[in-house]
């Protein structure tokens, strides 16, 4: 080899050595904003600066420490958990394609309580089986609630009785008790629960797609993006309008849906009733940047609006910037995508297992999979606290008869009961 060849080849491999180090750093770039992606921190939506006002979350260090204790494995996609209230002592776990399973004496028993496969439509990641509710006389009606999306497209909520086995439901005794429009794939609410009044209450999304192009959430004459409040009873077709919902009676009658309860939110994902207090917690999931838990006592009246689209938790959302936020209510916490992507709401511990967590809201990121425990101090601030990084697909939360708190882990198909971490 002569002199300049052996430069030349020399050269040659320093350029190609340069090049793999190119290529080598693209794909590593490329792989984080993947994992960016999977994780949902999409900041292409940068959000203009925060209005002022209090509120900010005082983070603290946690004072009670937690674990994980599965309960049912193998699931395809759980995401809810719930009891009959019928002192049996029995869970009732959702499985996102359309079946009801049943752990009764701490076995997940191999025939489901309710299998809606066919029912349904499951197509789209936020499709199919959404939520469950036990009514306060189940025990004697032996009715129950369903959520679910279905041909249409519309979220349907419907009733069903169990059969001569309690274990079994009665496929085929659907009635259907509402339906909303359904007009994209995503943001579909679906959480249900029976509020301390009796009353079915409902969330629902603000029809889906980004950005609420439909303008439904601040819409009163749009059942999407609300909490609705609905009278049903077992022997009853359809619903009845509560008189006392906030556009059913009262100064504001007439200006919105009777069905109406609260207005303004976007994806309600999980809500929930704190069983000693009566408060409705509402986890509502954001836009680009912000996640945000909303609080109140329905005793107020309701008819609250929690802002979106005109503000994505604190933050203006549409307009961008200068929205007027006069007589919007501000969430009581509010986390941005550095956290998570899409907020899971919880409960309110209520249970004897952890005697710290008494009185502590719980909730969780399904993308980052911590689990942050919630306390209002006196002025009406948010206190919150990683509890845990479960680093689990959290998708919902859930209580049974005696107010102990599990999780679903939508991904690994695992409920866990959450229990005192071993000292
Ligand atoms: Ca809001």
């Amino acid at each position: 080899m002569t002199y300049p060849a052996a430069m030349r080849s020399r050269r040659v491999r320093l350029v190609v050595a340069l090049a793999l180090l190119v290529v080598a750093a693209v794909m590593l770039r490329r792989s984080l904003t993947q994992l960016a992606e999977q994780l949902g921190a999409d900041r292409s939506g940068e959000v203009p600066a925060a209005l002022a006002g209090g509120g900010a979350a005082l983070v603290s260090e946690p004072t009670v420490t937690i674990a994980l204790e599965p309960v049912a494995r193998g699931l395809a996609r759980p995401l809810f958990v719930t009891h009959a209230g019928d002192g049996s002592g029995r869970l009732f776990l959702l499985e996102q394609g359309g079946k009801v399973r049943v752990v009764r004496d701490g076995a997940l028993r191999p025939e489901p309580f309710l299998d809606l496969t066919r029912e349904l439509d499951s197509s789209g990641g936020e499709r199919g089986l959404l939520g469950l509710a036990f009514p306060p006389d189940h025990a004697a009606s032996g009715v129950f609630y369903v959520a679910h999306t279905a041909d249409g497209p519309v979220v349907r909520v419907a009733r069903y009785r169990v059969s001569s086995d309690p274990d079994r439901a009665d496929r085929r005794s659907a009635e259907t008790i509402l339906e909303m429009d359904d007009p994209a794939s995503n943001h579909n609410g679906g959480m249900i629960a029976f509020g301390p009044e009796g009353r079915l209450w409902i969330g629902t999304g603000d029809g889906g797609s980004a950005g609420d192009p439909w303008d439904n959430a601040r819409d009163p004459r749009s059942l999407l993006g609300k909490i609705l409040r609905l009278e049903v009873a077992a022997e009853r077709p359809g619903y009845r309008i509560p008189a006392d919902n906030p556009f059913a009676s009262g100064p504001r009658k007439g200006a919105g849906r009777g069905e109406i309860w609260a207005l303004g939110l976007r994806n309600p994902w999980r809500f929930s009733f704190d069983r000693a207090t009566g408060e409705l917690w509402i986890g509502d999931v954001g836009q680009n940047a912000w996640e945000e838990i909303d609080v109140e006592d329905p005793r107020e009246g309701g008819g609250k609006h929690y802002g979106w689209k005109t503000m994505e938790g604190r933050h203006c959302y549409s307009p961008r910037e200068g929205c007027d936020p006069t007589g919007l209510e501000p969430p009581i916490h509010e986390y941005g995508h550095d956290a998570g992507c899409s907020v899971t709401g919880g409960y309110v511990y209520r249970g004897r297992a952890i005697p710290a967590l008494a009185g502590v809201y719980l909730f969780a990121d399904y993308c980052s999979g911590k689990v942050w425990s919630l306390v209002r101090r006196p002025e009406g601030r948010a206190e919150v606290a990683e509890l845990l990084a479960s680093g689990l697909a959290i998708s919902s939360f859930g209580e049974d008869e005696a107010g102990e708190l599990y999780l679903c882990d939508h991904r690994g198909g695992t409920v866990y009961r959450i229990v005192p971490a071993p000292s």
